[in-house]
């Protein structure tokens, strides 16, 4: 568990700390070793970084403005139970600077991790407000929901550590209530963002991913659990530009949700996993709603302009000619969303 963690922190490159619990009843000699082990994971190969053992408050102030530079992992030893060195640990957590800088002036986006019903109050949200600031009675877009739309929210008021604000600001978490609304209505991994955004919503997205570890191999019609920021909703992987992954591979893969559309943008990075096959990576290109099967649905005359450039492609009237015709009928469901998805170089993967 503990190398899965570090292996997915170090290919998302989230600095790392290491915490080393119940020292008061751990025998010295097997709190070596522990150590000793610890040292040589971290500077394996794969790792690279350089542990740093934090014994008293210099080397906290080392460790803290050190941090950033992603190398130095400081590594405390500490006990829950008599309290030995949180002390140290409660000064690196309070000398840790803000990874993002300061954004105050670019319009609010908040990240909704949770949703709660609360008595007296409402709906209340939390989560972490990534750029912008919002303040008690602003106006934000929440979404999307479940049609991918995205609608005014009035914020009511702001908790942070409990206590009511006026305002959050990027890289602060907080909890909102919100005004006129159901607890069905909102979901973890919906944001709040500006109007000024302009939000947009999808059902599918390009992600280029490397894959760390998979026992077998990975073709389309796979399907596992998308994480990107605190969106998190099982995709089906529709199309590649390979026929397969193994363990070690990179590819750019095209995803479709399941269950609903999300909001995502360009360059966010993403993990995409399913029992011990893990995959990490960044979305490379958001593909909007109005290219996605759902919208189709809903809009006859594409659907017919669709249907007849398949049958038109399936008659061998396409310049390329060679389309398979058993995979376009056993898999029309996804080649009509390929297709419409991205022009001419997914056709072509269809074809093949
Ligand atoms: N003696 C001792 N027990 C601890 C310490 N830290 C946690 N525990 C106990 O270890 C158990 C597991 O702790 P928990 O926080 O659930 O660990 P998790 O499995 O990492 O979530 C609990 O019974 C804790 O009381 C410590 O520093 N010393
Ligand atoms: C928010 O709006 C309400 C109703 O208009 C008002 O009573 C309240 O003072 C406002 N709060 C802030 C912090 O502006």
């Amino acid at each position: 568990m503990t190398k899965e963690h570090l292996g997915l922190a170090l290919a998302l490159n989230v600095p790392v700390f290491v915490v080393v619990t119940k020292i008061d009843m751990c025998p010295p000699n097997v709190l070596q070793d522990t150590l000793k082990l610890l040292h040589k994971i971290l500077k394996s190969v794969g790792c690279r970084k350089v542990p740093l053992l934090v014994r008293n408050a210099e080397d906290v102030v080392v460790s803290a403005t050190n941090f950033v530079s992603e190398r130095l992992c400081p590594i405390f030893q500490v006990s829950n139970v008599n309290g030995e060195n949180l002390d140290l640990l409660t000064m690196f957590l309070n000398l840790l600077s803000s990874r993002t800088p300061q954004n105050d002036n670019e319009p609010a986006q908040f990240q909704i991790d949770d949703t709660y019903q609360v008595p007296g109050v409402g709906v209340v949200v939390s989560g972490t407000c990534m750029k912008g600031v919002i303040r008690v009675n602003d106006t934000l877009l929440l979404g999307p929901n479940g049609l991918g739309d995205f609608i005014p929210m009035p914020i009511k008021s702001i908790h942070r550590k409990r206590m009511p604000v006026r305002e959050v600001r990027g890289g602060q978490t907080a909890s909102f209530a919100l005004k006129k609304i159901k607890i069905g209505e909102v979901r973890k991994g919906q944001v709040l963002v500006d109007p000024s955004l302009n939000p947009t919503s999808c059902w599918e997205f390009k992600g280029e991913i490397l894959v760390l570890h998979h026992p077998t191999t990975i073709s389309t019609k796979y399907q596992a659990m998308v994480h990107v920021g605190s969106v998190r909703q099982t995709a089906s992987i529709i199309a590649m530009d390979k026929e397969c992954l193994r363990t070690g591979d990179k590819a750019v893969v095209h995803f479709r949700f399941i269950k609903h559309p999300e909001y995502l943008k360009n360059n966010l990075k993403m993990v995409f996993r399913e029992g011990r096959t893990k995959a990490v990576g960044r979305v490379l290109e958001v593909i909007p709603k109005m290219a996605s099967l759902q919208n189709q649905k809903n809009n006859h005359k594409i659907m017919k302009m669709v249907k007849q450039t398949l049958e038109g492609v399936e008659a061998g009237h396409h310049p390329q000619g060679i389309l398979h015709d058993k995979q376009v009928r056993k898999d029309s469901h996804h080649s009509i969303i390929v297709f419409f998805s991205s022009s001419s170089l997914m056709f072509h993967q269809i074809a093949q």
